[in-house]
């Protein structure tokens, strides 16, 4: 343990000395926190969550049987839907927001707050917050899905229970006035509720109804609840899957690995052991836009203009990490 101590220690400075801006970004692994001793608290069930889940589930299992019904048109709108959430998450709540690996205009964040209250997994400010949370106490009581409670709960089941104190405690210290002071965080904070019933349920089935004259079932089951089903599973993968299976290529001592399947389903996020090595790399991956429509999305807006100051680990900083920790899965090796 003293090794992984020391380890950890010289990377954060490592990290520190090639992106002293990161610094403030409070996601990097703190290896000083330790599990309070004794029993652990009670899990408390929360009946409405498990109830709605379940709801949206089977609402989800219907829109799959109406597939079939549905013109190519509402199929087409589906995928858009699924793009324009899943990005809201991924190059917004994640990579922008989360960890500050780059920098995005006013119209961009505009965008990607639309496409965040579009995909409904809570606004920004907390998905940061419970972020930041599980990189800094991963696997650990503070973690809010934490992994060494199994796949059920890293999944969707710390949706259903009330969070671990040590949560709430730890997240409380946390530093979130990059966020506090994003005017594009806090409106969308302000106007939550309003956001999702519009853009997660309203737009995704009235577009197809007006424009194409999809019946309104169809329109509320396939774009709607299905798409937002997918996107979420997809999304929960990440903290399930992608902390269970895969290679450890960059750092064995920790549960994060590498899952290509996740990495394809939750465009480009499922390159779990290099993210939680380097959470400053805008990429996610050591190898760019492969697999991963995210870190490609971000490319084009840098090239419009709407973006800027992507963060990369250097190469030979991976290379020396790959050697270091890695599990040897690495080609390179
Ligand atoms: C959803 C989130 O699905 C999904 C996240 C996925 C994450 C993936 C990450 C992987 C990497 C990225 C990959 C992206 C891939 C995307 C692919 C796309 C194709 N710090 O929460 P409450 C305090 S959401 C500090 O009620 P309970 C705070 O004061 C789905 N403080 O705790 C808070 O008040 P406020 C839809 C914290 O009572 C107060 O405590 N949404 C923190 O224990 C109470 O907080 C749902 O299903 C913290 N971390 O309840 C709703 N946390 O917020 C689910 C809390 O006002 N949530 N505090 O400041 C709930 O109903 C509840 O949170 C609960 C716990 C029942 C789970
Ligand atoms: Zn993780
Ligand atoms: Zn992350």
């Amino acid at each position: 343990n003293m090794t992984e101590t020391r380890i950890h220690r010289a990377d954060k400075q490592q990290n520190g000395d090639a992106m002293a801006e990161t610094s403030t970004v409070d996601d990097v692994f703190d290896d000083t926190y330790r599990e309070k001793e004794g029993k652990k608290p009670p899990k408390i069930l929360v009946w409405r969550n498990i109830i709605l889940m379940g709801f949206l589930h089977v609402g989800a299992l219907y829109g799959l049987a109406l597939i079939p019904s549905a013109s190519w048109l509402t199929l087409g709108w589906t995928a858009v839907c699924y793009m324009i959430s899943a990005l809201g998450v991924t190059a917004g709540a994640h990579r922008l927001w989360s960890h500050r690996s780059y920098k995005a205009s006013v119209p961009l964040r505009v965008f990607l707050a639309l496409g965040n209250s579009m995909a409904f997994q809570n606004d920004i400010y907390e998905w940061a917050r419970d972020h930041r949370v599980h990189h800094k106490y991963s696997e650990t009581d503070a973690d809010p899905h934490n992994a060494k409670r199994g796949f059920f709960f890293s999944h969707i089941g710390w949706l259903l229970v009330r969070k671990h104190p040590d949560v709430i405690e730890k997240g409380q210290k946390l530093e979130l006035g990059d966020l506090k002071a994003d005017r594009v965080v806090m409106f969308q904070r302000r106007h939550y509720k309003l956001s999702v019933v519009l853009l997660c349920f309203l737009v995704p089935m009235l577009v197809p109804w007006y424009f194409w004259g999809e019946s309104l079932g169809v329109a509320y089951f396939v774009p709607g609840l299905l798409r937002y089903t997918v996107v979420l599973n997809a999304s929960w993968l990440v903290n399930s899957a992608a902390h269970m299976w895969g290679n450890r290529p960059y750092d064995k001592t920790i549960n994060p690995r590498e899952n290509p399947f996740v990495a394809i389903s939750a465009i480009g996020e499922g390159f779990h052991n290099y993210h939680h090595t380097f959470p400053f790399d805008y990429a996610t991956s050591e190898f760019g836009c492969k697999v991963n429509i995210t870190t490609a999305f971000i490319n084009l807006m840098c090239f419009l203009g709407l973006a800027r100051d992507r963060k990369r680990v250097s190469r030979d900083m991976i290379a020396a990490r790959i050697q270091r920790t890695g599990d040897g899965s690495h080609k390179s090796g």
